[in-house]
């Protein structure tokens, strides 16, 4: 299975279209790809070609589920992932030449300035968790309404309609994209359930806009296998498959030494991720709830990512 990224790889290298992209960093970039992994018996898409820091990537995807949009409490837990693009709006807004490193205590130690600084707009956590309605009112005018929990809507459907075509979680919300700092990459995430009673199967289909596949598409695969399997426990169905489809599907000119070397690694083994426990809800799992076995990856491979 791992194969599938490193031939993905390969072929956006050799036959992408050069450009110069938003960062200024520059790509060669694939319009449509798609990957697909069996989550049966644990299996999961981590990569073993080079180490991928899964605990993070699943403590980003708890991070969503609390609906958080600040980078406070990924900063408490040692993640760094958003950091940059906070950092760079704090330079430029308040024009205080700070380190990375620095902001980050900062946004650790002082909760209003976290509070100031460190939130992202209406990213995923909001989103999925919270997405805005508006109610209208007789007078033609419209005030806020409750906040929908697509999450919770979704498990809910689940059980009660598994034949449904309507399991989906959607992160691009038009109204509010020019408020976030980064408009959802993996946005849509589609359900689907195959086989019936006690051989229900759920597959989940991953629409992904743009993709850094160098950097970003290993958690973006983590993440969305790990929701797969969070969410068919919820609902007492068996993993079925992770159907993956990336938009622009990109590599970065920077990353050529990580490309380089990571295409001259073979795969090692199959790790399978267990799940110690069925927690209440699924905003209820905890980081220890989840055990990687088998898992014996080359060395990590360090790259820049582009803000
Ligand atoms: N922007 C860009 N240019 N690439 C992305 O992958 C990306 N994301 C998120 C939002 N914007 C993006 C952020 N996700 C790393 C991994 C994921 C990120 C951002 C950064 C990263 O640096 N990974 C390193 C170190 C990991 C660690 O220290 O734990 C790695 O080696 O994997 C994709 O959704």
């Amino acid at each position: 299975p791992e194969q599938q990224y490193l031939d993905l790889m390969r072929a956006i290298w050799e036959t992408g279209s050069e450009r110069i992209d938003r960062t200024g960093i520059g790509t060669r970039s694939v319009c449509g790809a798609m990957l697909r992994y069996d989550l049966a018996e644990g299996a999961m898409p981590l990569l073993t070609t080079k180490r991928v820091y899964w605990k993070t990537a699943t403590r980003e995807l708890l991070w969503f589920l609390t609906g958080s949009t600040n980078i406070r409490p990924l900063v408490q837990q040692g993640v760094k992932i958003w950091n940059e693009w906070p950092h760079a709006n704090y330079v430029r807004e308040a024009g205080e030449d700070i380190s990375i490193d620095d902001f980050a205590a900062r946004i650790a130690e002082d909760e209003a300035f976290a509070a100031r600084w460190g939130d992202l707009g209406p990213v995923y956590g909001k989103q999925w968790v919270d997405w805005p309605t508006y109610r209208y009112r007789p007078d033609g005018l419209y005030e806020q309404g409750e906040g929908i929990n697509q999450v919770a809507a979704v498990i809910e459907s689940l059980r009660s309609s598994p034949g449904s075509r309507r399991h989906i979680i959607e992160g691009w919300n038009v109204a509010e994209l020019d408020r976030m700092a980064l408009p959802p990459c993996h946005k849509t995430y589609q359900f689907h359930v195959a086989g019936e009673g006690k051989d229900a199967r759920l597959n989940c289909l991953l629409y992904q806009r743009s993709c850094d596949v160098a950097l970003g598409l290993p958690f973006n695969l983590w993440s969305a296998a790990l929701l797969t399997r969070m969410v068919a426990q919820q609902v007492d169905m068996a993993p079925g498959e992770l159907v993956w489809m990336g938009g622009d599907v990109h590599l970065y000119r920077n990353h050529a030494h990580l490309i380089e070397e990571q295409l001259a690694r073979a795969p090692q083994g199959h790790p399978r991720l267990e799940i110690t426990r069925r927690p209440e809800t699924i905003f209820d799992y905890r980081i220890d709830d989840f055990v990687v076995h088998d898992y014996a990856p080359l060395p990590p491979i360090k790259a820049p990512v582009a803000v």
